[in-house]
């Protein structure tokens, strides 16, 4: 899953596909590196960040999603938005990536069950960007891991109760949303049990400040900065990919490297032949 964030402030990658044009070569060239889908957002999730309104997230999304699905593109919607999810399926999107698991907007589980084409992907979130750094506390037995299983299979139960079928659900365990470094890498660790849950896995790790501050460099101790953590989020594919062969996806921003580590990963892991 290739990223396209048409917003003016994600932490990422904040103004680079502000304007509807650029964001539509974009999509089309991480089309041409390989990605399999791509997944257009109006709003940044930053922590601290602010919201947009309704109708600025609307003419974010939707001329760029209408775009690059008339060309043929896989399309996925980054909203927390009834409306904005109404639209973006309109407009050729066939799969929903709600960071709040419905938790933002239960009405963007109604829209999802009313298009039974359109796939899911619930992720694991506690509370908007301006507070979520105050939820990052896991201090129930078993911890972050524990923690994130239980509220997501909270979210399957909502959609499921909303009427989605198991098929077309996708869960994210939220890497960096209400948590902290060290939950990060602990999520990681321990996502077999997430899978657990039964339904197909989607990760996003690419360039996220646990990265930065893990690489920090320089004598003042500096995180790196986001476009320099391309290969520490390599890092996680490889191994993610190694140990979860039959994860859904992952959420990246370099899509050439990261088909790269895919395909050697799957040259490893092919039989020897007799
Ligand atoms: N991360 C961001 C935005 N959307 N969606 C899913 N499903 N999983 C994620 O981890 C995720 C997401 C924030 O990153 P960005 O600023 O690079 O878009």
């Amino acid at each position: 899953m290739g990223v396209v964030n048409v917003t003016p402030d994600s932490f990422s990658d904040g103004g680079e596909h502000a304007d509807a044009a650029s964001a539509v070569e974009h999509g089309r060239r991480l089309l041409a590196q390989g990605a399999d889908l791509l997944d257009i957002g109006g709003e940044s999730t930053r922590p601290g960040a602010t919201r947009p309104l309704v109708a600025q997230e609307l003419d974010r999304v939707v001329p760029v999603i209408e775009a690059l699905a008339a060309e043929g593109a896989r399309v996925s919607v980054d909203t927390m938005r009834a409306e904005v999810a109404r639209a973006a399926v309109a407009a050729g999107a066939s799969v929903v990536n709600d960071v709040s698991g419905g938790l933002a907007d239960p009405e963007v589980l109604e829209v999802v069950a009313a298009h039974p084409h359109v796939t899911y992907v619930a992720m694991h979130w506690r509370a908007h960007s301006e507070r979520m750094r105050d939820f990052a506390v896991y201090d129930e037995p078993g911890g972050v891991v524990e923690a994130v299983r239980a509220e997501l299979a909270e979210r399957v139960a909502a959609a499921q109760a909303a009427g989605i079928d198991d098929e077309r659900l996708v869960l994210d365990p939220g890497l960096g949303f209400a948590k902290n470094g060290d939950h990060n890498w602990q999520l990681l660790r321990g996502l077999g049990r997430v899978a657990d849950l039964g339904f197909p896995l989607l990760v996003g790790a690419s360039r996220k400040s646990f990265l930065g501050a893990l690489l920090a460099e320089g004598p003042d101790g500096a995180p790196r900065p986001p476009r320099e953590r391309e290969v520490g989020g390599h890092a996680v594919t490889a191994w993610l990919a190694a140990r979860h062969p039959g994860l859904w996806g992952v959420r990246v921003h370099d899509v050439r490297g990261t088909r790269d580590v895919l395909a050697v990963i799957n040259r490893l892991q092919e039989e020897d032949p007799a």
